[in-house]
């Protein structure tokens, strides 16, 4: 269960040179098995406004440290255990043991854009099933700045766990931070190759790394701690949560320092593999013959496929970025077409979709009753958003960017459909007021 990163680092690849940061609750960098790869460019402390990240000691402030250790812990020093890109220069961003307002994370997300070239995060709203919350204007600028000039203009990596709030049926589709194009969205899979129950199913999900799932029955990952006191059996756990994707991308950066952040997200969607995680339930096949999951994307990540291709890969052509009409009904109209044209003869002229957006604007009381299923001109159904049982709120959905992965590789032309769905149990006391619909391919010619 290593997702083939071993041969990866038998063809050499072990994350030298490339540099991550992760974006948490700061990182101690004295630790034994991080001290070696503790690099302070990729480093700041937001909370207490100095450039030493080290976790404030109150038990509370481990995940990051964890976090890092998942990504570049040393290899060959006897201590806990090793990175996926052990090699790799790890930094840590201490900015969660505060309060957390939109500058906050703006800072973090452009920190050193020249230096750190992927970022780690796994921070968004409340898990809590029933808010619809993402980047403030300071955050989606740091986002847009990091894609278009971050690596000298290959664009910053930002790596993205999809959310935890699987108990609470909530939907990482109604988180801005996964629900980005500008980031990597990635969900986690128990050692058994299920759905963990904290896990999250969305459209905006790319890719699956092992994780941990019910305490007692699946092992977690092992990782580096937190402990200023150094004590010696408290120094690593094995009962850490986090997905390992931004180690993984390392190892393909190594592969190809060129890799632009678009290149990256077509990587990990051409090298994840759904065999593994195929006992669960609910893959769909795609109309460019991919296979894709609400619960996992594209599937499990795999190291050695991804280095094989990284080594060999030809950067994508500019993004075209075309939009279709907006469409508003002022109905209760259920099912709302669309002809998309892929923007046919216009400079923006689209063949293979990357991500679509399907912006959306519209009122169901209760919210969380809503069920929106978009359609292709290929016949391929993604859910945008499932229902939410906790999201009784009166609010609506305004402008909305529901994305979705699941149409990779797709020719966009022809008929697309977007289906409205009272799917919950609770009456609807109020619906369809207005709805105002646009998609944007997001893709390359
Ligand atoms: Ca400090
Ligand atoms: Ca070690
Ligand atoms: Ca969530």
């Amino acid at each position: 269960m290593d997702m083939n990163v071993g041969p990866a680092w038998a063809r050499g690849y072990t994350g030298k040179g490339v540099v991550v940061s992760i974006l948490d609750d700061g990182i101690q960098t004295n630790h034994p098995d991080l001290i070696d790869n503790y690099d302070s460019k990729a480093s700041w402390d937001i909370n207490d406004n100095d450039d030493d990240p080290m976790p404030r000691d109150n038990e509370d402030n481990k995940h990051g440290t964890r976090c890092a250790g998942e990504v570049a812990a040393a290899a060959y020093n006897k201590y806990c255990g090793v990175g996926v890109a052990y090699n790799a220069s790890i930094g840590g961003v201490r900015m969660l043991d505060g309060s957390v307002n939109d500058a906050v994370e703006a800072s973090a997300l452009s920190l050193n854009p020249d230096h750190i070239d992927i970022y780690s995060a796994s921070w968004g709203p409340e898990d809590d099933g029933k808010t619809v919350d993402g980047p403030g204007p300071l955050a989606t600028k740091a986002f847009i700045n990091g894609v278009t000039k971050g690596r000298g203009g290959k664009g910053s990596i930002y790596v993205w766990a999809s959310g935890n709030g699987g108990r609470h049926v909530d939907s990482c589709n109604c988180d801005g931070y996964t629900n980005s194009i500008y980031t990597l969205s990635i969900s986690s899979a128990t050692q058994a190759g299920m759905k963990p129950w904290y896990l999250e199913e969305c459209s905006s999900t790319i890719a699956t790394t092992y994780s941990s799932g019910l305490l007692g029955r699946d092992k977690s990952v092992a990782s580096v701690d937190m402990d200023p006191l150094m004590r010696p059996d408290r120094l690593c756990t094995t009962e850490h949560t986090a997905p390992l994707a931004a180690g993984m991308v390392a190892l393909a950066l190594e592969a190809n320092p060129n890799l632009t952040w678009r290149d990256v997200q077509h990587i990990v969607v051409m090298s994840a593999k759904s065999k593994p995680l195929e006992k669960e339930t609910g893959w769909t096949t795609n109309g460019a013959k991919r296979k894709v999951s609400h619960k996992f994307g594209f599937g499990l990540m795999d190291g050695e496929v991804m280095v094989t291709l990284a080594e060999k890969w030809t950067t994508v052509p500019r993004q075209h970025v075309c939009r279709t009409p907006e469409v508003i009904e002022n109905s209760s109209r259920l099912i709302v077409t669309m002809n998309v044209t892929g923007c046919a003869s216009e400079a923006s002229e689209v063949r293979y979709v990357e991500q679509v957006q399907c912006v959306v604007s519209l009122t169901m009381v209760p919210r969380g009753n809503l069920r929106l299923v978009l359609t292709s001109a290929q016949g391929t159904q993604s859910t945008l958003l499932y229902e939410r049982p906790r999201d009784t709120l009166s609010s609506n959905f305004e402008d909305w960017p529901f994305l979705s992965v699941h149409f990779w590789g797709e020719d966009p032309v022809g008929v697309w459909s977007l289906t409205v769905i009272n799917g919950g149990n609770g009456n609807v006391r109020k619906s369809g007021t207005y709805m105002l619909i646009t998609i944007s391919h997001v893709y390359y010619r």
